[in-house]
């Protein structure tokens, strides 16, 4: 049937006017809508409620070849008369990597080599100060990778908010400016909900807290060091300012452990000014008197430094800054923080962790120092070389 006889019957009988559109309608509804699925998946149950055709019609396919009956992957390179390359296929690329970690370096001249570097927070509190720092260092973004471990506290629920933008920022906009890779962990292990400045340092909590901060360290490293990994930068939340050039200074002291120093600027309450002072004391070199104190201590007794309950006279590299001295000079630890302290993988490789029990009188990061001595490396700090701390009002 033509157009012209159609709409010449429309004008002669002009009930089909209305008809004829009212019956368009109606099958569009049926094709789309009114089936158990839609076709559209407009019915707005959510994707995981999903079913396959086969769940629907309780019935099953039945594969014509063995192609369907293979694993979906195999590393038997079985062959097959009529798809002689199909098993070799199915396996995704990259499934299986080589890594020679003998060709693994971690050199002194790191960014030419383009080692990777990963950096890694422990997270409680998420400061705008401490991601801009991060976004201007200058070591290459695509040899960098970050990993977080946040503790399951509300603050850890409101730090996880701030750090899930600004991740989202940085990985959404141009591909030269992403990180290589980003973890973000919940801790497993426990955590202490935001204490004030005055109750953290109070010695009675030391042992649990930092026992607790190590287990913390132990599952961040462990769940994120990767055979590519040539070195890692621990660094605190609570650092906000460090050179630019942070990641090329300290690797180019070409050191196993190396840790900067920590300072903190204020605004002296007198005079108004802006100041700076030493702010973390687990950079220290070992003292005879806290050796005597160790051996006559029971065997879960720990050592906390910066405490006149527990004078150890152990120098501390924290009071060692010369302003007019070179950023380069080194100095040898016994016990390093976990403010800005850089390391090569393999130590950490080797086995040095951070003890969240008594190691030789020591825990956390002044216990991964002790170990890392036990295993043979030496452990540095800069003197000179200041990162800073933020300032806290409690
Ligand atoms: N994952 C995790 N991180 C924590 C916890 N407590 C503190 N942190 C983070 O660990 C680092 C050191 O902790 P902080 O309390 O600043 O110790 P301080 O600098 O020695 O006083 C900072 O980056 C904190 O954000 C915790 O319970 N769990
Ligand atoms: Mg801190």
């Amino acid at each position: 049937m033509t157009l012209a006889i159609w709409a010449y019957r429309l004008r002669k009988t002009p009930v089909l006017a209305l008809v004829v559109p009212l019956g368009l309608v109606v099958m569009l509804f049926w094709v789309f809508f009114s089936q158990d699925e839609s076709v559209l998946g407009l019915e707005g149950s959510s994707i995981a409620s999903h079913k396959w055709a086969h769940e629907n019609e309780k019935t099953f396919y039945f594969p014509y070849s063995r192609k369907f009956k293979s694993a979906k992957y195999s590393y038997n390179k079985k062959a097959n008369w009529l798809f002689s390359d199909m098993v070799e296929d199915n396996i995704p690329a990259g499934h299986i990597t080589h890594f020679d970690l003998n060709k693994l370096q971690s050199t002194a001249n790191a960014a030419v080599n383009k080692e990777q570097v990963l950096i890694l927070t422990p997270m409680q509190t998420f400061h705008d100060q401490y991601w801009d720092n991060l976004l201007q260092l200058t070591y290459p973004r695509e040899l960098l990778e970050l990993g977080f471990i946040i503790p399951r506290t509300n603050t850890g629920d409101a730090a996880l908010r701030k750090l899930e933008a600004a991740v989202r920022k940085v990985q959404l906009g141009k591909k030269e400016q992403r990180f290589a890779k980003i973890t973000i962990l919940r801790q497993d292990s426990q955590s202490f909900d935001a204490l004030l400045e005055k109750e953290r340092h109070d010695l009675k909590v030391q042992k649990q807290r930092r026992s607790a901060m190590a287990l913390a360290r132990n599952e961040l490293l462990f769940s994120t060091i990767g055979p590519q990994t040539a070195w890692i930068l621990w660094i605190d939340a609570d650092i906000v300012e460090t050179p630019s050039t942070v990641i090329q200074d300290m690797t180019a002291h070409d050191k196993p452990v190396l840790s900067a120093n920590v300072y903190q600027r204020y605004k002296d309450e007198k005079s108004g000014e802006k100041q700076f002072r030493a702010y973390d004391f687990n950079n220290w070199a070992e003292s005879d008197i806290a050796l005597d104190m160790a051996s006559h201590m029971a065997d879960d007794e720990v050592i906390f430094e910066g405490y006149a309950e527990m004078a150890t006279y152990r120098p501390l590299m924290a009071y060692q800054y010369d302003p007019s001295g070179s950023q380069e000079t080194e100095t040898k630890l016994d016990g390093v923080g976990g403010g800005c302290t850089l390391v090569k993988a393999d130590v950490h490789r080797d086995g040095a962790m951070f003890p969240s029990f008594p190691f030789y009188h020591l825990i956390e990061t002044e216990g991964f120092a002790k170990m890392a001595k036990r295993l043979g490396y030496e452990v540095y700090g800069l003197p000179n070389y200041l990162v800073f701390h933020i300032e806290e009002f409690n």
